[in-house]
């Protein structure tokens, strides 16, 4: 069976970026919810999946059954995408480190300005539910994309290093529906040390 990871800091440790009641029915409510129905799904329909990872099966999902693979997709991108998003959120009081995703980013997009102005506009332009990401593509170069629903890049062939989830649920208790205001915020609560981190297995991982 999988598991739901414990949740890797406070429930109000990002306030008042992202408060208390979003953290709570974001991760106990909605990312419990994945865990569960995705267990369910497997249970059901494909119980010797159990023994991959849900990572390794969204990067090799032809090894997953037709019969419940757009399911497992959705679901299990849920359970692995919302692991992903919180371990990469803290509150950095608006320090942008001097690290190695940072030289690239600004060696990629000539300023960290450029390359958040990219990031701000793609997760603005998500229809609907899905998330945004900075991802590295395996050839030496990042690339800021979005995936609709709980679609993984990883079942594109793209590593995660970065990503926000920018479903209704992540901000409209807090925000309404003013979507950019909750993007805006979200340089607040990166954990720059963990992209950085993210890049360089990303790079082990490509070789
Ligand atoms: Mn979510």
């Amino acid at each position: 069976m999988y598991t739901l990871p414990e949740l890797p800091f406070k429930y109000d440790a990002l306030e008042p970026f992202m408060s208390q009641t979003t953290m709570k029915y974001h991760y106990d409510k909605h990312h419990r919810g994945y865990v569960n129905k995705l267990n369910e799904l497997v249970k059901n329909g494909a119980p010797k999946l159990f023994d991959r990872r849900e990572k390794d099966l969204l990067q090799n999902f032809n090894d997953i059954p037709s019969s419940i693979r757009p399911k497992f997709i959705n679901l299990g991108g849920g359970v692995v995408n919302h692991t992903f998003f919180w371990n990469m959120l803290e509150r950095n009081n608006g320090v942008n480190p001097d690290n190695e995703v940072m030289k690239n980013i600004v060696e990629q997009w000539g300023s960290f300005q450029s390359f958040k102005e990219e990031f701000n506009s793609t997760a603005m332009s998500v229809f609907g539910s899905g998330w945004a990401w900075v991802v590295y593509d395996g050839k030496g170069k990042l690339r800021i994309i979005s995936t609709p629903n709980q679609h993984s890049p990883l079942s594109i062939g793209l590593k995660p290093v970065m990503t926000l989830d920018v479903w209704e649920h992540a901000y409209y208790l807090d925000y309404q529906n003013r979507r950019a205001d909750f993007v805006d915020k979200f340089w607040q609560i990166i954990k720059w040390e963990q992209v950085n981190q993210n890049f360089k297995d990303a790079l082990k991982t490509a070789k």
